[in-house]
């Protein structure tokens, strides 16, 4: 855990959320500000400050977040539909958490390029 990081308060439970699934590698949140009608955080629990900053080590971690995703959007029932997995690194990346998630973006036509 990181001091003052938002994500490792939230995984740690001191800061409240809305959890739609967790594991012992993930916690999977609605997004506080919602891009899409299904907008979700995947954040591991382990703290990694950005992309940068992944390993080898944390090569299962992350298969396991895309499997993870799509087994949501499944659940939910936006996959056929179609559906995004977003990360952003870095300030002009649009990172603002600095502790790595992915956003699961669906249920509208996503267009193309982003912002
Ligand atoms: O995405 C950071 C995302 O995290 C952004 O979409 C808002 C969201 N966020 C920030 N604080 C919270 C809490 N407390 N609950 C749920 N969602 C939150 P980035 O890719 O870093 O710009």
């Amino acid at each position: 855990m990181s001091n003052n990081c938002i994500f490792c308060k939230i995984v740690a439970g001191e800061i409240p959320a809305r959890l739609v699934y967790q594991d012992q590698h993930l916690v999977v949140i609605e997004d506080i500000n919602p891009q899409a009608p299904y907008h979700y955080l995947l954040v591991p629990r382990k703290h990694i400050r950005t992309t940068l900053d992944l390993t080898t080590a944390d090569n299962d971690l992350i298969g396991h977040v895309f499997q993870t995703a799509g087994k949501i959007a499944h659940e939910m029932g936006f996959a056929e539909d179609g559906f995004r997995i977003v990360n952003n690194c870095n300030e002009a990346g649009g990172q603002t958490v600095w502790h790595i998630h992915f956003h699961l973006l669906g249920g509208r036509d996503l267009t193309w390029p982003p912002g």
